[in-house]
């Protein structure tokens, strides 16, 4: 794992049903991301505020809304998300809502290709995140990025970074999911994508849950996590636009980052969907950058050495 990481932060809610998002960047550097990082020893880059174009809210058109927009901010995103991965650099991207994750990892499964790297995404949400205009009547492109990554979408949208589809469905994980539209249920399934969903956390532990989401990876992994802020229960994050109940506690999130910082495979790392807005005295800011912290090693448990792959 990489000790030079850099924050890129975009300030942008385009894709999503609510506003607010677009201070997400912001509430996490207050919460103190940077200096919990460099107490780690890691030393971090803050790059600022990528810039786009503005939220016009405006209704869906031909089933998408604000299409040139999510267009112009994703590819701003994806060049910048590359540039530092080429740069030998682990790219943490502040954002903005979760349509942000096409720009984002578009730009990790170009380096994957590039530097002949298995890429492995987790894709930590309370949504699936994989539906079509045709699908959604809201047209939020926030509801559509795994889709739209796997091929699924306007061509605007699904050839940023010039290869599409952008990555197989194969090598995604979707954990925490408790949201699914009836038709958009099958499409995840046509697609096999491989879904661990609440019920199976409930019904496995999330133990057993993030061996399996984690089996396979070796030591040519590239390992992405794409961390919507809404997979966490709102009982302890309230300041998401789509509260789902029922997500991981606290205990349960925490030992999901802390088994995945066991990997030591971490390469990059999206945190979306935080909505300061509706949160609470920036309470939920600063549990992102607490479970952040664990994604990089901060361990709760009394252990000496934990154990690596
Ligand atoms: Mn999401």
């Amino acid at each position: 794992m990489t000790h030079l990481i850099s924050l890129i932060g975009v300030p942008t809610d385009i894709g999503a049903g609510a506003r607010g998002a677009s201070m997400g960047p912001e509430a996490l550097r207050v919460a103190g991301l940077a200096q919990v990082l460099e107490s780690h020893g890691i030393e971090v880059a803050d790059r600022g505020n990528l810039a786009g174009p503005a939220n016009p809210w405006q209704p869906p058109v031909d089933g998408y809304r604000h299409l040139p927009e999510v267009v112009a901010w994703n590819t701003t995103l994806h060049e910048a998300v590359h540039a530092e991965l080429a740069l030998g650099r682990m790219p943490i991207v502040l954002g903005g809502d979760h349509c942000l994750g096409l720009g984002s990892i578009s730009a990790v499964a170009r380096h994957c290709r590039e530097a002949g790297k298995k890429l492995r995404v987790l894709w930590l949400d309370a949504h699936a995140d994989y539906n079509t205009a045709t699908l959604t009547p809201s047209g939020n492109i926030h509801g559509m990025p795994v889709a739209l990554l796997c091929g699924h979408g306007p061509a605007a949208l699904t050839g940023i970074g010039g290869t599409s589809p952008a990555i197989d469905a194969s090598v995604v994980r979707e954990i925490g999911i408790r949201s699914v539209d009836a038709g958009e249920k099958r499409l995840v399934h046509e697609a096999g994508l491989e879904v661990f969903d609440m019920r199976y956390i409930d019904e496995m532990g999330m133990r057993h849950t993030m061996e399996q989401a984690l089996k396979g990876i070796d030591g040519n992994t590239h390992l992405h996590v794409s961390f919507d802020v809404d997979f966490l229960d709102p009982e302890i994050a309230p300041g998401v636009g789509t509260t789902v109940p029922g997500g991981p506690t606290y205990r349960e999130a925490q030992l999901c980052m802390e088994m995945i910082a066991d990997t030591n495979r971490l390469a990059s790392l999206d945190v979306m969907e935080l909505n300061p807005a509706l949160d609470v005295k920036n309470r939920t800011a600063l549990l992102a950058v607490d479970l952040i912290e664990s994604l990089f090693g901060k361990s709760t448990l009394m252990r000496k050495t934990s154990p690596r792959s």
